[in-house]
């Protein structure tokens, strides 16, 4: 089983998404997820112009040796960049074994350890009468854990808040409205942490109050706070029982989790801007999180996010991969498979993706009592339809970034 072809595919339907197709010389076709919110075109520059003439003609059930080959001929390691392109490469190779064997993915990574995914959905409003009705909306769609973002009075536009327009175009729960506006620059926004932690607190009271004490709640900091800062709002949510609270400081210094660690027993969860085992190590060995966020496509695939998770399992630490609507079908897919046979399996994020965006991409994944599963087709059972692909061209898109109120750029 020969790699004959390899294609990158940019399409936009709902937003930018870059695939890359392996073709075999037996015909079998391969998909692997290589998005880069905000700069697909870095990765798909990587492979087409470096890693699609150094696929063309090698075995492709040689899954590790092709990871190992990409990753240390390079010389220059990791980065999203890098990463991202490694894992579409991995993804499509573990599609292709698996259609090779017959069987869906994770059939190969050792069977399926559950009957389904727990996942988990973005509730948010800018105001509390809002958010009610977004974590109904989510309960109406079956979703059994929901995370809660709230607007805070006095700040404009902040992070995870679906727009006036989306949330009234998408009653509340499609997607469209999630960060990466289509423009020529990035959206700004605007932040002021001790505003959020006064007001965060209360939010989670009325959450509370209102749908008691059994539905799993997150909430994401989004790279925001100091390790004091943090270590304060894990202790303020304490009596609300998180799920998770996710990155609460930037993640570049793995060595401020140990402060916020001391202070608070609110779960932490952390890593989905990480891209290997590397980024890991230390937070992993002093037991600094309990959930790590990578997600295949940033974490060079299946292969390598397999190794973190087991690293992890070691000190009892378990996933939470990454899921909003810029990791694309085929990614999630990715996702699902490794997700089921892990023991070590957290949680799943999953945010639906547009029509047209499932109209791109022909899924076989299954929604069942707020669980996941992606289904027993061969590979990885996504498919691609290169006409509808065709019909969006890609669109320059941003992340939006924050600005204090006395102009300073903060931490997104
Ligand atoms: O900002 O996916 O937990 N989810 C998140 C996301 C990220 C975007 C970045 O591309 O933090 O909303
Ligand atoms: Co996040």
């Amino acid at each position: 089983m020969r790699i004959d072809k390899a294609e990158v595919i940019v399409t936009s339907p709902d937003r930018n998404f870059v695939t890359l197709k392996l073709t075999t010389d037996d015909g079998l076709t391969g998909l692997g997820d290589a998005t880069l919110n905000g700069r697909e075109l870095a990765v798909v520059a990587y492979l087409k112009e470096h890693l699609v003439p150094l696929l063309l003609g090698r075995d492709a059930h040689r899954i590790e040796d092709t990871w190992q080959f990409l990753y240390r001929s390079a010389y220059w390691r990791r980065g999203p960049v890098t990463m991202a392109a490694i894992a579409a490469v991995d993804t499509a190779l573990w599609d292709l074994k698996g259609k090779a064997a017959g069987m869906p993915v994770y059939q190969l990574l050792g069977g399926a350890s559950r009957e389904g995914l727990l996942a988990y959905g973005h509730a948010s409003g800018r105001t509390i009468k809002e958010l009610f009705d977004s974590i109904r909306a989510h309960r109406e769609l079956g979703y059994r854990a929901i995370r809660i973002q709230a607007g805070v009075p006095g700040l404009n536009a902040i992070y995870g808040i679906a727009s006036n327009d989306t949330f009234e175009a998408n009653e509340g729960v499609r997607y469209d409205h999630e960060p990466a506006q289509r423009g020529a620059l990035p959206a700004e926004e605007d932040w002021d942490t001790r505003a959020y932690l006064r007001h965060l607190p209360g939010v989670f009271e009325a959450v509370r109050s209102e749908f008691g004490p059994e539905l799993p709640l997150l909430h994401d900091a989004h790279h925001r706070l100091t390790p004091v800062q943090a270590a304060r709002l894990g202790k303020d949510l304490e009596p609300y029982d998180l799920f998770w609270l996710e990155d609460v400081t930037p993640a570049e210094n793995q060595e401020a989790l140990r402060l916020v660690r001391r202070h608070t027993t609110t779960p932490l969860a952390i890593g989905e801007v990480f891209n290997t085992v590397w980024d890991y190590q230390q937070i992993v060995r002093e037991q600094l999180v309990d959930y790590v966020r990578s997600a295949v496509t940033h974490t060079g695939g299946i292969t390598h996010l397999k190794k973190i998770l087991d690293y992890a399992s070691q000190y009892q630490i378990k996933s939470g991969m990454h899921g909003p609507t810029d990791i694309s079908p085929v990614g999630m897919a990715a996702a699902m498979h490794l997700g089921l046979a892990v023991h070590n399996f957290g949680i799943q994020e999953y945010m639906m993706h547009g029509e047209r965006t499932d109209r791109v991409f022909e899924q076989s994944f299954t929604w069942t009592d707020g669980h996941l599963h992606p289904g027993d087709e061969p590979g990885l059972g996504v498919g691609l339809d290169l006409d509808e692909a065709g019909k969006y061209p890609y669109i320059t898109a941003y992340l939006p970034f924050n600005r204090l109120a006395d102009g300073t750029v903060h931490d997104w």
